[in-house]
Parts: structure tokens; sequence; C-alpha cells
């Protein structure tokens, strides 16, 4: 099979969030003649406005089409794939919390989603077979490190078994698995990516750094869950999507390549950074009720990434300064994707959980 290269026509699904649209804006950036075209249901999580960059620059927006519909209806993959060189799966839902709350979309998006679109790559695999394609379409089945669970010490290597533990994290699980069947049973030239917690401009206000940095903006409290102890690995949101793009471009067929961060990291200590960046007193922090099956830790090895020549090139210290940055400069945009439902989100997940809170304990670094 041969890997599509610079030109090729990409489906993008979900590349209306946050990681997909910087991936869709960076691809068109590069100016080699990709075509893309994003599939997304626009979910809460999901913003046109995060396609603006592309979409007001006529050069770009001539290459990029932008169709709304769900992953998990083929009436609208199956003929998309059709014209693809390439699909690039980056729709879930994507928030812990809500998993836990509600875990019915996860699974219909995570598992019903995954299988519609496999189900439409393995007709086009058929077709290239048959001839009636120049090549079948390469699928990367964007995933996680929350697949491996939780990591009390060492780094996760790709071989490692999956154990996950949140609702979340079994149908991101659940679709990769599925993706790697299809790659045995049938020859899907299918690749997986498990990213780490990445951070960056167009994060949803939901997530732990665009929530402090926006709560802490308007000096609301900050709910840090439990002891603030968890450690993340955090990765850029530019690193991240160019790290799917090398793997898209030079992956090998049937294989997972991890994408850690660059700085691992205590909670605790990234928001007293966020803080110390804001000017806002460490007061604003409540240690909060924890997170149901709260992974403690996760931490992956990056060998096989580095291997396929790709290393992250953005510092984690100067990559959240210009974070905060951007949100201090685009109020706007976050507080509209507080709109939709995120009053009755916010209050069913934190309502209680801050009026039962207590002062939280400092950082362990001073920030
Ligand atoms: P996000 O929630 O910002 O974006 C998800 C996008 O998918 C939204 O635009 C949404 O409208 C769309 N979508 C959801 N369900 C859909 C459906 N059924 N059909 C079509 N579109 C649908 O998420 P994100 O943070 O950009 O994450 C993107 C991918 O990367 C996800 O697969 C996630 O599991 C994975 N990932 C995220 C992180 C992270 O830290 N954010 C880390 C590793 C992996
Ligand atoms: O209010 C909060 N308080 C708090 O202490 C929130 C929202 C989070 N946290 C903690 C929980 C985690 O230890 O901060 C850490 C990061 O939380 P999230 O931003 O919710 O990310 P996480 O659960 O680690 O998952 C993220 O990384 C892996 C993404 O949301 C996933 O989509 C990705 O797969």
């Amino acid at each position: 099979m041969t890997v599509p290269g610079p030109g090729a026509h990409l489906l993008v699904t979900g590349g209306a969030g946050f990681i997909g649209s910087c991936f869709v804006r960076d691809l068109l950036a590069r100016r080699d003649g990709t075509r893309i075209t994003v599939l997304d249901k626009l979910t809460y999580a999901g913003n046109r406005a995060n396609l603006a960059a592309a979409e007001g620059d006529p050069e770009a927006a001539a290459r990029l089409t932008f169709v709304r519909g769900d992953i998990a209806d083929p009436g609208v993959v199956d003929p998309l794939v059709v014209a693809a060189d390439a699909v690039v799966n980056f729709a879930a839902e994507s928030h812990v919390d809500r998993s836990i709350l509600d875990p019915a979309a996860f699974l219909r998006t995570g598992v019903d989603g995954v299988y519609v679109l496999l189900e439409a790559v393995r007709r086009e695999t058929e077709r290239a077979a048959g001839g009636e394609r120049d090549r079948a379409p390469r699928m990367v089945q964007v995933s996680t490190d929350e697949v491996y669970g939780s990591v009390a010490e060492g780094w996760s290597v790709e071989t490692d078994a999956v154990a996950p533990r949140s609702p979340y994290a079994a149908a991101k699980a659940a679709g990769e698995l599925l993706a790697s069947a299809y790659h045995v049973t049938y020859g899907l030239d299918v690749v997986i990516t498990r990213g780490s917690n990445t951070y960056g401009p167009f994060h949803h206000p939901e997530k732990l750094i665009p929530l402090f940095v926006t709560n802490a903006l308007d000096d609301l409290p900050l709910p840090l869950y439990g002891d603030g102890g968890q450690r993340r690995d955090w990765l850029h949101v530019s690193d991240h999507a160019a790290a799917i793009a090398h793997v898209l471009f030079h992956g090998s067929a049937g294989e997972t390549y991890n994408i850690p961060g660059s700085a691992e990291r205590e909670n605790r200590d990234v928001v007293a950074r966020i803080l110390a960046l804001l000017d806002k007193p460490w007061s604003l922090v409540r240690s909060v009720a924890d997170r149901p099956g709260h992974d403690r830790r996760y931490a992956m090895d990056g060998t096989r990434l580095t291997a396929l020549g790709w290393t992250n090139r953005v510092e984690f210290d100067e990559g959240l300064a210009a974070t905060v940055a951007w949100y201090r400069e685009h109020e706007e945009w976050w507080r509209a994707a507080r709109g939709g439902d995120w009053d009755a989100y916010y209050a069913r997940q934190y309502a209680v959980r801050l009026a039962t809170s207590a002062t939280a304990d400092g950082p362990t670094e001073g920030g």
C-alpha cells in the first residue's frame, strides 16, 4: 500500500474541534495542494469558528469543504470515503467528566462511529483490490494515552496491554481495537496514534487548563480535584497535530504510535503557573471532591515516534504562557464556547463540589 502524500484529498472527521481544527489549519497553511473535507457533527465541542483562519484565506478555502454530519451515519460517511485518499478520525466525545455523567454519546461516536468509518474504508479497500480505484484509503485513528489506564511508574510502550478506567477511555480503547482488528482481518491500511494531554488555543473551556484560565480571568473559584497531585504530560496542540500528520505520511500500516508531551507536571503545579501568569492569588483554588476512578498519572514512551522522525517543538512554559495570552485576547471565543448546555453542565459537575470544597494545599514547586 502507498502512503498518501502532500496534495492528497483527506477526509478529516471531527475537524471543527480543538485538535482536528489545528490539524486542518496547519496542513492547509503548508500550501502543498492538499485538499481537506471536514465532516463534523458540531456537537457542543465543535465550532465552525475554529476554521475561520482557513475559511478566510481564499487559497486555503478553495481546498477546504465543510460537511455537517455524524460519523455514525453511513449515508453521510460512505460517499465521502469514496472520494478520499485518507481518513483522519478526530471525532469523539472527549471529556472524561461528561463520560462519567452520560456515557451513551461516547459509545455511539467512539464505537459505532468508528465501525461505520472502518466499514466504508473496507469497501474502498476491496474496490482498490479489484482495480476500481488507484489505492486503498489509509485511516488514522486518533486515540489517547488514557487507553493505558493509570501508570504508577515508568512509561507506557505501544505493546503494553490497554486497561482503560473511564467510559471515555473504554470507548477510545474499543475504537482502536476495532481499527486494529480491521487491519488484521481485512488488510485495511490503519494507523493509530495515542496522544498525550493536549493544550493550546481553541481548547474547550471544560478542560483543566482553559477552565482554570477562564475562571481565573473572571475571579471565579478553580475546582481542583482531590489533592491536585495527579500527573499529566502536556503536549502542545500544534505538536500533536503535526505528529499526527507525520504518522499519516510516514507511519507503517497496522502500527500504533505514542505521541508523548514534553512536560510531566502535577496538576497543582500547572495551576500555580497559570495563576502566576495571570497575577491571580492561590486563594481562588478550591479542593473539591475527586473525579471517580481518577487516573493518577499518564506517561508514555516516545521512542517509536522519534525513530519515525518526529520531535516536539513547543516547550511547555512558553506554550502555556502563549496559551494564557491567547485566552486573554479571545474572550469572545471562550464566552461563546460557554454557551449551549454550559450552565447546566457546570452546575451538575461543580455545584455540590464547590459548596463542599476546602482550601487547597499549595503547589509543590512554587509554580
Ligand atoms: P473536541 O471535543 O474538541 O473535538 C471533537 C470534535 O468531534 C468536535 O468538533 C465535535 O463536534 C466532533 N464530533 C463529536 N462527535 C461526532 C460525530 N459523531 N460525528 C462527527 N463529528 C463529531 O476533542 P479534541 O480534544 O480535539 O480531541 C480530538 C481527538 O483527539 C479525540 O478523538 C480525542 O479522543 C483525541 N485526544 C484528545 C486529547 C486531548 O488532550 N484533547 C489527547 C489525546 C487524544
Ligand atoms: O475541573 C477540573 N479539575 C481538575 O482537577 C478538571 C476539568 C480537571 N481536573 C484534573 C483532572 C485531570 O487530572 O485535571 C487533569 C486534566 O483533566 P482534563 O483536562 O479533564 O483532562 P484528562 O482527563 O487528563 O483527559 C485529557 O487528556 C487525554 C483529554 O480531555 C482527553 O480527551 C484526552 O484523551
